[in-house]
């Protein structure tokens, strides 16, 4: 009896060790996010002012994807699409709220870091990855909170002046919008306790398990608020101000204003009356400098860790963000200025200083990490894994890239084209090529997409190509969805539960 119990517990325990060492091998995850960050950062030249080092140094590593969008211009629908690999239009997601979990159908959706937990990871998130707190409380009827092993710190902006540094904006004054620099110093903020704690567990991470580690950073996010050491790489005198077009709208239909119809963030003519457009330009640069630096601080522990060589660092940002160009700040459109993201990728596998000009998603992320990392698929995801680019960066990808902002309003991304469509049917088209900031609608005199047109005929295969990825069916808004919220009824456009008056528009 003893020798049959001995001999059972030792076949199970050698079982045991084969599959741990197969997991063991496994390469460990760093994943960076970066709030409301734009294409401002070296890697994907934005701006011809901004400093970011660690993201250029990242870039040297690793492997940029210089034409990834998010799949939604907000906070909440893109961060739910990237950790669950579902789009906006498969959840009803597009607004702040509600969170996942709180949708019935959806509570029970396997997230990225969960996938990696189901394989033997050990899971921690630390500052922004899920929108606000969610996903930090325990659920009802749940034992513990499964969303990941360790929590870090939640984000926030830490050290704040006694009042606001700019004049009350329109929209209600909104406590965050605001940016400026005040006396306070750089450890007394967010990000850098966010950093510190993740510098602490990559530092004394133990080594039974390989870990999935997300980390989010909150700034550039407003308020924008730096020390005067990254005020002070952006002198005001020599600052370079975005390509700003006045009467860039003139050839964009109504319905490009009904998906950011009333917005706390202030509008270009508010900012100029106010003279604030140039404080906040410099503002977000400093903040994206700062932030930058915390970026490096988690990559110095990763590259000194005894794991460095099967460590890899993915950095993306929720969606993108307008400073005054078309007419707006923020985010919540389908131009450039907010689908367009950093998307960076390094370790193990990975070539090093190459970029890929294939277009990107976020919700590729799912399906990419789980195959570098040798785990199986998950069939909810809706992403295409980024390793034949990874393999082999000019390989070509069918797919173009497509972002969301509320039902029925997309933008549809290949190599060359961005096509618009809102839910009236209105269209744009750029040709990035040769226009990159996406000043000239060729659809501007053919808002129906008329056959009759006066489009080129690349134009026109474009556009009828580009029509064709155009998702058929489109989820409803999921129950509880609230904040940013656009419907179409059958009498007219409703933001957030109130008619629109296209008269009232204040631009
Ligand atoms: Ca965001
Ligand atoms: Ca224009």
């Amino acid at each position: 009896m003893t020798l049959v119990l001995f001999a059972l517990a030792t076949s199970s325990h050698s079982t045991a060790n084969g599959a741990e060492a197969d997991t063991k091998s496994r390469p460990n995850i760093v994943m960076i996010a970066i709030d409301d960050l734009n294409d401002w950062v070296e890697p994907l030249g934005g701006h011809p002012d901004v400093k970011t080092p660690a993201m250029k140094r990242l870039a040297e590593r690793g492997l940029t994807f210089t034409n990834a969008h998010c799949q939604a211009p907000l906070c909440n629908p893109s961060r739910t699409s990237l950790m669950t690999g579902k789009r906006p239009t498969s959840t009803g997601i597009y607004g702040l709220s509600p969170w996942i979990r709180n949708v019935p159908e959806f509570k029970d959706l396997v997230t990225l870091p969960q996938h990696f937990a189901e394989h033997g990871y050990h899971t921690l998130i630390g500052g922004k990855i899920y929108h606000g707190g969610n996903g930090r409380k325990k659920m009802k009827g749940q034992k513990k909170n499964e969303e990941c092993d360790v929590w870090g710190p939640n984000a926030s902006v830490g050290a704040r002046p006694k009042a606001k540094l700019i004049p009350p904006t329109p929209g209600g004054n909104h406590g965050l919008m605001d940016w400026g620099t005040f006396p306070h110093r750089d450890e007394d903020k967010g990000d850098w306790r966010v950093a510190s704690w993740a510098v602490e567990q990559i530092d004394q991470m133990p080594t039974d398990k390989p870990y999935f580690l997300s980390v989010g950073f909150f700034l550039p996010h407003v308020p924008c608020y730096a020390t005067k050491k990254w005020f002070d790489l952006y002198p005001d005198e020599t600052l370079t101000m975005p390509p700003i077009l006045k009467g860039d709208r003139d050839d964009t239909p109504n319905s490009s204003w009904y998906i950011h119809w009333d917005l706390p963030e202030p509008r270009t003519s508010w900012l100029e009356q106010n003279k604030q457009l140039r404080p906040l330009v410099r503002s977000y640069l400093a903040c994206v400098s700062f932030v930058d630096s915390q970026v490096g601080r988690v990559l110095d522990a990763v590259e000194r860790s005894p794991q460095a060589d099967n460590t890899i660092v993915v950095l993306w940002s929720d969606h993108g963000y307008h400073l005054g160009e078309k007419a707006i700040s923020g985010k919540n459109s389908l131009w450039r200025h907010s689908t367009r993201v950093p998307l960076i990728f390094a370790g193990p596998g990975i070539p090093s200083g190459k970029s890929c000009d294939q277009p990107a998603e976020l919700l590729d992320l799912y399906p990419t990490l789980s195959g570098l990392a040798g785990l199986p698929g998950n069939l909810q995801t809706e992403g295409i894994s980024l390793e034949p680019q990874i393999g082999d960066p000019a390989k070509n990808r069918q797919r173009p890239a497509m972002c969301t902002h509320n039902a029925g309003n997309h933008s549809v991304c290949d190599q060359r084209w961005r096509l618009i469509r809102y839910a009236d049917g209105q269209s744009e088209l750029y040709d990035r090529k040769s226009d990159p900031w996406e000043h000239n609608n060729l659809l501007k005199d053919d808002p129906f997409y008329k056959d009759e047109g006066k489009l080129s005929s690349p134009a026109r295969k474009a556009v009828d190509r580009l029509l064709t990825y155009l998702p058929e069916q489109e989820l409803p808004l999921a129950p509880g969805s609230r904040a940013r919220i656009l419907e179409k009824r059958d009498d007219g456009f409703y933001w957030q539960e109130k008619k629109i008056v296209p008269e009232d528009l204040v631009d």
